[in-house]
Order: structure tokens, then C-alpha cells, then sequence
């Protein structure tokens, strides 16, 4: 039995350049390390980020208080504890913080243990780490949802929807996924250079023109798939993360002009972008607290993947009560949502079950840990979300991915879309 012989934390910096956790597992004669990461749009009900909020050197955002319950409590309770046992492990963590929304320990100082232990536990088994989830053969790779323009809480220039993604739903591999990807956003880039408009990035990699009208943003996607050769809709899709939970005031929402309007009003407006775009998937499209809002949207679209990222937040019963409000068909996967490896596997197999689609994300303040890329393949989840192919800690992921096809060879096959 391989043990946990000690745990080591470290405050390191995530791609927004905050400060996060990184957690090292050893045994005997291994160790493995891991790092959290960190939301800028996040729901209410997610896990608590512990964050030394009154040390002013960091401004308020270093983490040393959690580097020190790791290297200190959490440590000395896991030692000598079965390091291939996570969900002993996970439930000791649980328990060791005793609270809802990990607030004593923080949920990044737990996760960052959590999947450290996990990679640990592969690497002493000699496994690749994608080999010790939920599948056991027969592996599919996820469908990339690229997010090629960035708005919201993670640009600068006033799009109201957060995230303009793509898919590449023809492909017949993960390589050449992203092969159309890359010719996409090539494309786009030219056209946002022609519009005499920067082709600096966001938060998530993707362009963040100074254009403030969605449907402005739509126009440049729907050209860039065209300029490419492909069909919009039928090669590749458009994918959006509305982020509603930022767009909301006395229920009204001021998600399609800045102009605040009624639920039914902004139904009527999503109905018209997704027939004249054929989006194909929205995300959060209204409040992480109004169920009856998305149930209605959801009788109103048809074929539309609905999304819900801030209502569920990884989270099992809230993903029930959605389930039994009929308010979405899909669900967005975050580990720092919930805390722990353990508890994100029952998430997924629950989602499964109901038939709800599994999309594996990162977070917008991420970092060169790629633990997503195997979990999104270990647990056969239709598509990952990992922002654009920009910026190192984005492509960490999708390289990661380009990695498992070729190990699995003849037998890499890609998920189903529907
Ligand atoms: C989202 C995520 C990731 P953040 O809203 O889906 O794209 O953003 O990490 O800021 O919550
Ligand atoms: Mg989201």
C-alpha cells in the first residue's frame, strides 16, 4: 500500500498573474503536485476561495493562510493514509472543514490536494492519469468549445455576452478538431485586423475587439467560419456563454443591449440569435437562482444545448433540482466549484445517468496544470472548454489532449455531440 508520507504547499501565480495554491503529494519515493484555479464570473453557491483578505502586500489576494492549513492540518491528517484511496481521502478533507462551502480550509486549498493525490496515485500505478477516472476502455475525446472572442467579466470592451465559442462538430479526430479551429481563428484574426480593430486577447485567449454589440461579434464569427470554408452550423457551431449571473437587475436582464428587459422579452431575443447564427449551445443564460426562467427557454428552443455552469456549480443537488425543473440538458464541470476530485466523479456520473452532456472546463484564472484534459477523457465527457488556442495555460490542455489521441492511437475515438 502506498502511503501519503507528507504535503507540501506553495503559493504560486495563475495566468491572471493572482496568487493560487499549488499542493505537492509524497510518498515513499514519489510526489506529485497540483494547482488550483480561479473564476472571475463566479456563482454564489460555489466553494469558498480562501484568500488572506486583510494582508495588503498581496492585495488581498495571496494565499498563505491555505498554504499554511495544508502544510499544517491537512497534512498531519493525512499522513500515513492510503494514497489510492481518494475517496477516503476526499471524505477526510470534507470532514477535516466541516463546512458547506469549504470555508474553514478553503476549497482551493482542498482541491489542489485533492488532484495532486489523484495524479500521485496514477503515477505510482504507472498509469496515465486519464486511465484511473470513471472509463475503463473504450475511450472518446471531448468535442473543443473554443472561445475565440472574449467579453463580460473577462474583457475590457463592454460585450455583454462573455464568451463567443466554437465547435467543430465534424471532426472526425481530436487533431483535426483542432486543425479547423486554427484556421478559424486565423481567419478571424484577419478579419478583425481588416476591421482596423486590436487582435489583443482576453482572459481566456480569445480576441477582445473593442466592439460592444454581440451581434457585431456574431457577424466576425459567422464570416470567419465562411472565410474558412466551412459551414456555420454544420462543420462548426457557435457556442455562447451569456454569464447572466452579471447581467441581471429586479429580474430583468440586459443580456442582448445594455438596456434591462423582461425574461420573455430576452427568450424572444435569444430565439432570433439562435435561428439567425444556428447557435447551437448557450450557457447560463439567465441567474444562477431563477430555475423557472431556463425551463421556460428550454420549451422554447429546440436542439439547443442549455448549459448550466453558476446554477449548478458542480454541485449534486443543485444539479437535482435542476434536473427535476427541467432547466437545462447539459452540465458545466468545474473541480474548484466543489472541492474535490470525489465529489466532481459524482457530479458526472449523476449528470450520465439523467442524460445530461458533460463539458470539462477550466477556469479563466488557469495555469499549465492540465489535469482537465485527462478528466475530460476519463470520464467520457462530450466536450471541454479551455479557452482559445492562446496563451500557454489554454493550449496546455488541448496539447494535453493532442497527447492522449496519440497514445490511444486506432482506438482514440470522438465523443458523440447528440
Ligand atoms: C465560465 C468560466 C470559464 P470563470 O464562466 O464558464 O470560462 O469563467 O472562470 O471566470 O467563471
Ligand atoms: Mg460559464
Amino acid at each position: 500500500m502506498s502511503k501519503i508520507l507528507k504535503i507540501k504547499a506553495r503559493q504560486v501565480f495563475d495566468s491572471r498573474g493572482n496568487p493560487t495554491i499549488e499542493a505537492e503529494v509524497y510518498s515513499k519515493n514519489l510526489s506529485a503536485s497540483a494547482i488550483s484555479p480561479s473564476g472571475a464570473s463566479t456563482g454564489t453557491y460555489e466553494a469558498f476561495e480562501k484568500r488572506d483578505s486583510t494582508n495588503k502586500k498581496y492585495l488581498g489576494k495571496s494565499v498563505f493562510n491555505a498554504v499554511y492549513l495544508v502544510n499544517s492540518k491537512i497534512s498531519k491528517k493525512l499522513k500515513g493514509k492510503s494514497v489510492h484511496d481518494q475517496t477516503r481521502i476526499d471524505t477526510i478533507l470534507i470532514n477535516l472543514d466541516g463546512t458547506r462551502q469549504k470555508t474553514n480550509l478553503g476549497a482551493n486549498a482542498i482541491l489542489a490536494v485533492s488532484m495532486a493525490t489523484k495524479k500521485l496515485s496514477a503515477k505510482i500505478k504507472r498509469l496515465p492519469l486519464y486511465k484511473t477516472f470513471l472509463v475503463k476502455n473504450n475511450y472518446k475525446l471531448p468535442y473543443p468549445l473554443m472561445n475565440i472572442i472574449n467579453g463580460g467579466a473577462h474583457a475590457n470592451n463592454g460585450l455583454r455576452i462573455q464568451e463567443f465559442m466554437i465547435r467543430p462538430d465534424r471532426a472526425k479526430n481530436f487533431s483535426e478538431a483542432m486543425r479547423i479551429c486554427f484556421i478559424v481563428i486565423n481567419n478571424l484574426k484577419n478579419l478583425i485586423i481588416k476591421k482596423g480593430l486590436s487582435t489583443s486577447v482576453g482572459d481566456e485567449g480569445g480576441f477582445a475587439p473593442m466592439i460592444s454589440n454581440n451581434e457585431k461579434a456574431l457577424d466576425l464569427v459567422v464570416a470567419a467560419i465562411k472565410k474558412s470554408g466551412f459551414k456555420n452550423g454544420k462543420d462548426v457551431s457557435i457556442c455562447l456563454d451569456v454569464a447572466a449571473n452579471e447581467l441581471i437587475k429586479k429580474k430583468k436582464y440586459s443580456i442582448h443591449s445594455k438596456k434591462f428587459i423582461s425574461v420573455d422579452q430576452s427568450i424572444k431575443e435569444y430565439k432570433k440569435i439562435i435561428s439567425k447564427y444556428k447557435i447551437k449551445s448557450i450557457e447560463d443564460p439567465f441567474g444562477e437562482n431563477d430555475w423557472m426562467s431556463w425551463s421556460k427557454l428550454i420549451k422554447n428552443t429546440k436542439n439547443v444545448q442549455i448549459v448550466g455552469d453558476d446554477l449548478y456549480v458542480t454541485n449534486l443537488e443543485r444539479l437535482k433540482k435542476g434536473f427535476l425543473n427541467n432547466s437545462s440538458n447539459s452540465i458545466l464541470i468545474k473541480l474548484n466549484q466543489i472541492g474535490t476530485v470525489s465529489e466532481t466523479l459524482e457530479v458526472i456520473k449523476f449528470a450520465q445517468i439523467i442524460g445530461y452532456k458533460t463539458i470539462i472546463s477550466h477556469r479563466s484564472g488557469d495555469s499549465e496544470d492540465t489535469f482537465i484534459a485527462d478528466l475530460a477523457v476519463g470520464t467520457n465527457s462530450n466536450q471541454i472548454k479551455t479557452g482559445s488556442l492562446a496563451r500557454s495555460e489554454r493550449v496546455a490542455k488541448y496539447n494535453q489532449l493532442l497527447r492522449i489521441e496519440e497514445e490511444l492511437g486506432k482506438k482514440a475515438i470522438m465523443n458523440k455531440i447528440h
